[in-house]
């Protein structure tokens, strides 16, 4: 098919993302370079394959992608270049855009590095560190050498090439589960696979269905519009992959066996694996077409997972906990946690707004959240984006929102403070005790030793004004790695002074991530599940975040938003300082 020489949505976003960086090396304005990477990231999170819009002159129809950025996606699409890069890379070494991002540098030391000592790329960026040249330049000294040697030494952060985010798969794999179920041969149709485990990121995207006419189901489905390559088709499944690169298995299965087949490719394998080895245990012989007895030799299916895990002898088990990580004996014994939902959540404790680096105004993000349905939404703007009395007229302003919203949604006036690099905070204490909600935050130094990114987090939970401790562990899935945390230290602390730890929904953040979502809640920290949305479609994101409390094991009582916000306040005023 044509269309599967068309670049994938991800590549796409990486070329703005290296037209921007190449031209901040060039020192072009901020505008412009803010321009390219919003595009970038509209690109990368579009469910549609951008290319195909570009061609079609639909693209602008996207925020963020106006018609000069459409014409260099459709440039791209036909000739595989974009003049604008050739342009700048005439000026500029492409290997400089690597050594602009190693931590501590940025663009202008870049520059310096590269007039002064001849360094474009990592590599001789690494011999300059060693020969202790980077210290002959104003403004570096021995110091940078040894971070600079410190970050090139640590393991990159862990490449996920070939998977992708849960926050791009789940929107499309709902909205495919939901085009199938609209078509009259569908009968039953459900993810399964990672997705529906709802994995941070996932390899590809499963589909469960039953039909009253299976072919012409899956005829329907190898046609549907972002089908970019048909890679298998058969009378019961098919292999598709999306334009922006995804792949998609869809299986039809009779309805009698629904549940075993459910079950089987929802996995985890682990799971999988350790139920059926219960259950030869048992007698019983599982596969994904049934259940055999093995001393009869009859064959039992089941039309539900609940009926099949009842069969086994368990209740049934929510596809985030199929890890066999405990999951199996807890629903034999019946202490199976009740699983926080996404609708307990009753507001969104971290928003950002264009007060500091969001994309929409206050009004806009408020608007939104009252979408959402929410109750109340914290505005945590950086406090670093908040001096010179901006804080202050931005609670005024926020005071006039309340009057006009007359308790429909309450918008409460916090912050999002930096740990700085001593454990203090960028706010006064004054400036912090008139918030309403306090999250602190670790923004830089990230590559430090243990010792000292955990005292940092422990000055911060001892910090009576801070009410949560944003995104704990910095990390940025298949980009940058947790930075180094004593967490049971961290978690302790928590416990004892009653500070909250997030577990942040960006997508390529779920920080918390599931296995310390569980260990917190194991050790009675109270987890705030909050979006940090920097724009307002952001907010639909809870999703993630819920989903990875799931995957925490953690309950509705286990979050801090399930509850009202004269509550949180209560339990705020009663802790320990
Ligand atoms: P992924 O795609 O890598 O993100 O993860 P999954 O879990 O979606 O894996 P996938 O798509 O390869 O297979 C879907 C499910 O099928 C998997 O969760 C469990 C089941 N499955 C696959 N291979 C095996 C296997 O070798 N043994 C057993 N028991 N189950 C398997
Ligand atoms: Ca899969
Ligand atoms: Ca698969
Ligand atoms: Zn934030």
């Amino acid at each position: 098919m044509a269309r599967t020489t068309l670049p994938p949505n991800s590549e796409l976003a990486e070329r703005f993302e290296l037209l921007a960086d190449l031209l901040e090396l060039d020192g072009a304005d901020a505008f412009r370079l803010q321009a390219y990477r919003r595009a970038a990231q509209r690109i990368r999170e579009s469910a549609v394959p951008v290319a195909q819009l570009a061609l079609e002159q639909k693209a602008t129809r996207l925020s963020g992608i106006g018609s000069t950025i459409e014409r260099k996606i459709a440039e791209y699409a036909t000739t595989g270049e974009m003049q604008a890069i050739a342009k700048v890379r005439a000026r500029i070494p492409e290997g400089l855009v690597e050594v602009m991002h190693v931590p501590g540098l940025g663009p202008k030391t870049a520059r310096k590095l590269w007039h002064d000592l001849h360094v474009t790329s990592l590599t001789e960026l690494k011999a300059a560190a060693e020969s202790e040249r980077l210290r002959t330049v104003a403004g570096l000294g021995a110091k940078t050498e040894e971070k600079v040697l410190a970050f090139l030494s640590r393991p990159r952060a862990h490449a996920v090439t070939g998977r992708a985010l849960l926050g791009r798969a789940l929107p499309f794999v709902q909205s495919v589960v939901e085009e199938l179920r609209r078509h009259p041969a569908a009968d039953r149709v459900s993810e399964a696979g990672s997705v529906r485990r709802r994995c941070e990121t996932v390899k590809d995207l499963d589909v469960i269905a039953t039909a009253s006419d299976p072919g012409a189901l899956i005829a329907a489905f190898v046609s549907l519009g972002w089908v970019a390559e048909v890679v298998a088709h058969g009378g019961t499944k098919a292999t598709v992959v999306s334009g922006d690169g995804l792949g998609f298995d869809l299986r039809v299965v009779p309805p009698d066996c629904y549940g075993n087949l459910l079950q089987h490719f929802t996995g985890s394998k682990d799971h999988n694996v350790a139920l059926r080895e219960d259950a030869v245990r048992r007698g019983l012989s599982v596969s994904e077409y049934g259940v055999e007895v093995v001393d009869t030799g009859e064959v039992l299916r089941h039309a539900s997972e609940e009926e099949l895990y009842d069969l086994l002898g368990y209740a049934w088990i929510p596809p985030e906990l199929r890890e066999n990580r405990g999951e199996l004996a807890a629903a034999r014994d019946g202490t199976l946690p009740r699983l926080v939902e996404l609708a307990d959540v009753q507001g969104d404790l971290h928003v950002h707004t264009t007060y500091s680096d969001g994309r929409h105004s206050l009004e806009e993000m408020v608007a939104a959240a009252l979408g959402q349905g929410h109750r109340y939404v914290a505005i945590c703007d950086h406090a670093r984006r908040l001096h010179e009395g901006r804080l202050e007229q931005q609670a005024e302003e926020i005071a006039a929102l309340n009057e006009r919203l007359g308790g429909r949604l309450q918008v409460l006036s916090g912050v999002e403070v930096d740990i700085r690099a001593d454990g203090s905070l960028d706010l006064s204490d004054e400036e912090l005790a008139a918030c309403d909600w306090v999250m602190a935050s670790i923004h830089s130094g990230f590559d430090g030793p243990r010792d000292r990114l955990t005292a940092r987090v422990l000055a911060a939970l001892e910090s009576p004004h801070v009410d949560c401790i944003g995104h704990p562990t910095g990390r940025k899935i298949g980009k940058r790695l947790p930075y180094e945390l004593d967490v049971e230290a961290v978690l302790a602390k928590a416990v004892e002074t009653g500070t909250f730890l997030e577990v942040n929904a960006q997508p390529d953040r779920l920080d918390l991530s599931d296995t310390l979502a569980r260990a917190a809640g194991e050790a009675g920290v109270r987890v705030v599940v909050s979006t940090d949305a920097h724009r307002t479609w952001e907010l639909a994101n809870l999703q993630l975040g819920v989903a990875q409390a799931r995957r925490g094991w953690l309950t509705a009582e286990q979050i801090v938003n399930t509850q009202p916000w004269p509550e949180i306040r209560g339990m705020l005023n009663g802790r320990t300082p």
